[in-house]
């Protein structure tokens, strides 16, 4: 479809593929995975299952998606994040939360396409619906699951998955995309957690991503020195892909110790209120307040950074952070 064509090019957005929507064809790994817990404390993710499995529960009479990857690196917006010199994932290391610049970007495509389409509707999402993106990804063609359970081609997998539901029809041939992990184990190898526990199957509880984002708790001690300097999320799986070095070369950060020690000061003595306001409407909102102090704490530790002990004991009588105060007094020196 033309118009469609020039419409994506007007967005900039190269990778996309229009397709029937039906059932996602992992929806059983979803309940295995689910069944064996491994979503820890992301409850919402078993709510998510119904929405999953059937589309026109979150639009009626759904019928058709359109999916499309939109890189995050390198970044399309020139934006300082405030915590610029600490390790936090590529995907979240920009001012402007993609939540909220992508899904302006999509409801803008969904306008167009409503009124190139007036008798049918479209409703578009990335990451904040109950929707298998990844499954939709792969069912378009757009990539294959690599053992690291991430969506990828062979320009790698540094993009978001957005899509737009529809309800109008369209038929097109599934096209899947051949598989080019081959015998590499990289990503499994290098994870520091070993949280890749079967080729493409991520326990999320053992994911530095999840411990630095999504957990509700503080890491056990034989986790916490995994985490390493990951202040929020975690690149590594990704960044030893062997498709990810051959297209954007090396994307391991390196990082001034003298800085980041800085970011972590500025973490531990400010309020969550200030917190909040500071990193508002960028990704790293999504762990402000006590969870990035507890973050900071676990990074300072590992890395030893002693200057910063008096900030960190200041959160000795903190309800969730005091066991993790005792911790770092043992083991910053
Ligand atoms: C919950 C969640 C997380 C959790 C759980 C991780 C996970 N693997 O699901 C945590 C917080 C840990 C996380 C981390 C990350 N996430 Co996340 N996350 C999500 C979210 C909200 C839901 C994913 C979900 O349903 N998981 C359920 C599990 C079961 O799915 P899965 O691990 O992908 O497993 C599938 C495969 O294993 C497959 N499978 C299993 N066995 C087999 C066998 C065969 C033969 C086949 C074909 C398939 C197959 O089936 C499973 C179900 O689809 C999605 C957004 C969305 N709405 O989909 C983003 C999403 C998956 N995340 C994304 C990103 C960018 C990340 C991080 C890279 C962020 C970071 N740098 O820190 C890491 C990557 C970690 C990793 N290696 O997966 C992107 C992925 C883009 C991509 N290229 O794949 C998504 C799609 C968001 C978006 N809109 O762009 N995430
Ligand atoms: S994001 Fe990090 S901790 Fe999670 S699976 Fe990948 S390497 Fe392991
Ligand atoms: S590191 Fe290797 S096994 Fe892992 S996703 Fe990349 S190609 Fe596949």
């Amino acid at each position: 479809m033309p118009h469609i064509d020039q419409l994506f090019q007007e967005h900039k957005i190269e990778n996309f593929k229009w397709i029937p929507l039906e059932k996602p064809i992992t929806l059983e790994f979803y309940k295995t995975w689910l069944n064996q817990q491994m979503h820890g404390d992301m409850k919402y993710m078993e709510k998510h299952l119904p929405y999953k499995e059937d589309p026109t529960l979150l639009l009626k009479k759904a019928q058709s998606a359109i999916v499309f990857l939109v890189p995050y690196y390198p970044h399309p917006y020139k934006n300082d994040l405030p915590l610029k010199n600490s390790h936090v994932a590529l995907y979240a290391k920009n001012a402007d939360d993609y939540h909220i610049h992508l899904q302006n970007q999509i409801n803008q495509i969904c306008q167009k396409l409503n009124e190139l389409f007036p008798g049918d509707e479209f409703i578009g999402f990335t990451d904040s619906k109950p929707v298998l993106e990844r499954d939709l990804a792969y069912k378009a063609g757009l990539g294959w699951f690599g053992k690291n359970a991430c969506i990828l081609n062979k320009s790698g997998s540094y993009f978001f998955i957005a899509e737009i539901y529809s309800t109008k029809a369209i038929e097109a041939a599934p096209v899947v995309h051949p598989n080019h992990c081959g015998n590499c184990t990289r990503c499994i190898d290098a994870c520091p957690t070993d949280a890749i526990v079967q080729d493409k199957v991520i326990d999320a509880r053992l994911c530095i991503s999840y411990l630095t984002i999504e957990s509700k708790s503080v890491a056990s001690d034989e986790l916490k020195p995994k985490i390493g300097s990951w202040l929020f999320g975690c690149d590594i799986c990704q960044s030893v892909c062997p498709w990810n070095k051959k297209h954007f070369g090396d994307t391991e950060q390196t990082l001034s110790s003298e800085l980041y020690e800085k970011d972590l000061e500025w973490i531990l003595t400010s309020s969550n209120k200030e917190l909040a306001r500071s990193l508002q409407s960028t990704p790293l909102s999504r762990a402000a307040g006590w969870k990035l102090k507890r973050n900071a704490i676990i990074v300072a530790t590992n890395l030893k950074l002693k200057n910063l002990l008096p900030h960190i004991e200041k959160y000795q009588d903190h309800e969730k952070l005091n066991d993790l105060v005792t911790w770092s007094k043992k083991n910053i020196h």
